[in-house]
């Protein structure tokens, strides 16, 4: 690195790198972590860990440290009712070589968090991932799958014995990157009514 980068980077104000996220009981992130452990043995991948298995409901990516009062407080100003989720099924996208579990019907509840929580973002100038490409609600289970072969393996598990995840709580994670693996810390819990 130049001494002109060096010079560039201290002067760059600290990020984070944060998103809004459900996170399931442990008694679920067991299974769903079993689930992903079997496939990834089976077909090869990344398997999200225990201490990581969540759903996204707003990715912002590398924010300033000095905004994060201000999106610990929008989380804050969501008023939602909690609901229960039930993880039925399996999929797998391509394009991103992944793994991960869904519902077959998502709820009210839920696109209604994610409504909310966008809405608020939005009002205060934050764009998250899925306001720019549409709410596609999963929990990754296995990243970086080999490509050819897997997709059409996985369709073949495309049913999941169905799991219920009553959600009464929402967090705002801090993510940092490894080479390993992400590892995320919990900034703000939020309490749906
Ligand atoms: P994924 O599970 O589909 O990869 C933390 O990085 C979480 O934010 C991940 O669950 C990831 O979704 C999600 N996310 C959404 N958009 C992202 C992006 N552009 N880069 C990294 N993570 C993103």
């Amino acid at each position: 690195m130049s001494a002109e980068s060096r010079k560039a980077d201290q002067e760059r104000p600290p990020t984070a790198r944060v998103f809004f996220a459900l996170r399931p009981p442990e008694a679920l992130v067991g299974t769903l972590a079993d689930v992903a452990r079997h496939a990834a043995e089976r077909l090869g991948g990344r398997p999200t860990r225990c201490d990581t298995i969540h759903l996204t409901l707003a990715f912002l990516g590398d924010v300033p440290v000095d905004d994060l009062p201000v999106l610990q407080a929008i989380g804050d100003s969501v008023q939602c009712s909690r609901f229960t989720l039930r993880i039925d099924r399996l999929g797998y996208w391509q394009h991103k070589r992944l793994l991960w579990a869904g519902m077959s019907d998502v709820v009210d509840g839920l696109r209604d968090l994610h409504r909310q929580l966008q809405g608020a973002l939005a009002a205060s100038g934050y764009r998250s991932d899925s306001a720019a490409h549409g709410f596609a609600p999963h929990i990754t289970l296995v990243r970086h799958m080999p490509s050819g072969g897997a997709d059409s393996k996985v369709t073949g598990a495309g049913n999941l014995h169905p799991l219920d995840w009553p959600c009464s709580n929402f967090f705002l994670f801090k993510s940092d990157l490894h080479s390993s693996g992400p590892d995320y810390a919990i900034l703000q819990t939020y309490s749906l009514a």
